[in-house]
């Protein structure tokens, strides 16, 4: 019999919305991998609206799940997937499970979206940086830093090509052998990712680069969404296509963002004096055919 690959994939719910398994669950099913998500959180709304309502996991609800599935024996998983997390017990909670399942299966592949914060600004707490670079990144396959997440986790300033490059580095020296820099914030009006592979810590490495307009507008849920398009793809090709990988992950997230954009802009509601407007959510599931047929769009050059 063959089975489905199955994630698992540990983040936030909201119920309005796209951030965290809402961003993930929705590609990864497209994509014909089985998907079971444990929300982290379940809030009305993400945080970027102000205010929201709704409930926190602890960590020995997460055991107690995770318990319930062992018992089963339900926990044969081919992926797991883990963001934003807000707690260190949470955290090294997370870190069990993906040891106990990678006991189970050795060629489990872990994406671990070292969620910390974006432009020199912290969404969780500064404790958790250091459980990120000691405890969960060693067990990683993949790891997904924004600029500033890369700067925190490799202790170094990121403001050039040379530094990312050197920064990256730094996270192969911890045992990860993929490391994405979603985007290097020194790229201007374009946006240039990074894609860093070396298997083994002295071995030889490969870095690519591909380049995509920046488009105007800061959306939630993006970092979220491209963790889960690259880890659904990479599982796919594997790591002899790593540039085909990322040219896949970002053609997507380019339409998404560009529908994203062009609906935020369409719906262009008037504003009370002192009211915000309401943010844009993804176009998601209105993103459906670019998901399962990724236009070439972009194209990762080694560096
Ligand atoms: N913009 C684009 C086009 C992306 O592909 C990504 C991917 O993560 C982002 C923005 C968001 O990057 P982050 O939220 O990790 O800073
Ligand atoms: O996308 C990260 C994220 C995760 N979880 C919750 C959020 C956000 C971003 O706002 O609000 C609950």
């Amino acid at each position: 019999v063959v089975e489905s690959p199955r994630v698992l994939s540990i983040q936030s719910h909201v119920v309005s919305g796209y951030v965290g398994n809402k961003c993930a669950v929705f590609p990864l099913q497209a994509l014909g991998f089985e998907v079971d998500f444990i929300n982290s959180v379940q809030f009305s709304n993400h945080t970027g609206y102000g205010q929201w309502k709704g409930q926190i996991l602890a960590d020995t609800d997460l055991e107690d799940l995770y318990e319930g599935l062992k018992m089963n024996n339900l926990v044969n998983y081919s992926q797991i997937l883990t963001g934003y997390v807000g707690s260190e017990s949470f955290l090294r909670k997370i870190r069990d499970v993906v040891m106990r399942i990678k006991e189970k299966n050795p060629s489990a592949i872990y994406l671990c979206d070292p969620v910390l914060g974006d432009n020199g600004h912290f969404y969780v707490p500064e404790s958790l940086i250091p459980i990120y670079q000691n405890e969960v990144l060693p067990l990683a396959d993949i790891t997904t830093p924004n600029n500033f997440e890369l700067e925190l986790l490799s202790g170094m300033k990121v403001t050039s090509e040379a530094e990312a490059m050197t920064a990256m580095d730094i996270l192969h020296q911890k045992g990860i052998p993929i490391v994405v820099l979603s985007s290097l914030d020194a790229s201007g009006n374009d946006l240039a990712s990074y894609v860093s592979f070396r298997d083994s810590k002295d071995g030889p490495r490969r870095v690519w680069k591909t380049i995509i307009p920046r488009l105007q507008g800061i959306f939630t849920g993006t970092g979220d969404l491209f963790a889960a398009l690259f880890l659904g793809v990479y599982s796919k090709l594997g790591k002899q296509n790593i540039p085909r990988v990322i040219e896949s992950a970002l053609s997507t997230m380019k339409v998404v963002l560009g529908r994203t954009k062009e609906k935020a802009d369409q719906r262009n509601i008037p504003v009370l004096p002192g009211e915000k407007p309401k943010p844009s959510e993804l176009q998601l599931v209105q993103s459906l055919d670019v998901i399962l047929n990724p236009p070439s769009s972009c194209a990762a050059v080694e560096v």
